[in-house]
């Protein structure tokens, strides 16, 4: 079958469009681009979705934190994880990705268990709503939010369920200690977030173990 170019450059672009979270599946699916024009996701704090929206699934979450699956459609992200409380959030003032995350590649990338603050207020029953900011190469933002309801017997996504996509891997951004002579690798203009990357693995599991 041909497929006539200008076809192809339409998914092209759809593919383009921004970021989804799966899981807790997002409040409204602001992806669907050509269907969705009432809301976008450059609007602060949740894509311009309501907090009371009556048609926005709340999945139930494990009381120490539970999965979050991404679907990032950009070559590298910044990645900010916020975490608000209660039935309607306007507040997200609980950063669950501190400091926040450099995300390279596209595709799915599955957190098995994002930890929480050791002390939050919550318990069975309680409600709140978990904000994904992203950052891009052109310095806007997008935003997106999913509403759970945190549940003693909630579990997190199975393994099985919660992979990461092949190339897509992510680090905590944190600020190179400068002092003394520059070792080979920074002498030799390879950038922190190169080293970032090759050690983002071993970070993304110490993270996703929830240590
Ligand atoms: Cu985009």
């Amino acid at each position: 079958m041909i497929i006539p170019a200008f076809l192809l450059l339409g998914v092209a672009q759809l593919a383009q469009a921004h970021f989804g979270v799966d899981y807790p599946p997002m409040r409204y699916n602001t992806l669907g681009s050509s269907k969705n024009t009432t809301y976008s996701q450059y609007t602060n704090p949740c894509a311009g979705v309501p907090g009371n929206l009556s048609t926005a699934p709340r999945t139930d979450w494990p009381l120490t934190g539970g999965s979050l699956q991404l679907d990032l459609h950009h070559h590298w992200t910044y990645l900010f994880i916020n975490l608000g409380l209660g039935p309607d959030v306007s507040n997200f003032n609980y950063t669950l990705t501190a400091p926040f995350w450099n995300v390279t590649g596209n595709g799915t990338l599955c957190v098995p268990k994002l930890a929480l603050p050791a002390d939050l207020p919550v318990r069975d029953g309680s409600r709140g709503s978990i904000q994904v900011v992203t950052v891009g190469d052109d310095g806007s933002a997008l935003y997106n939010c999913a509403d759970v309801t945190f549940r003693a017997g909630a579990k997190e996504l199975d393994a099985g369920k919660c992979e990461t996509s092949a190339g897509v891997s992510y680090a905590p951004v944190v600020a190179p200690v400068v002092e003394g002579p520059k070792s080979g690798a920074e002498a030799r203009g390879v950038g922190v977030g190169v080293l970032a990357g090759v050690m983002g693995v071993t970070v993304a599991m110490v993270f996703g173990m929830g240590v």
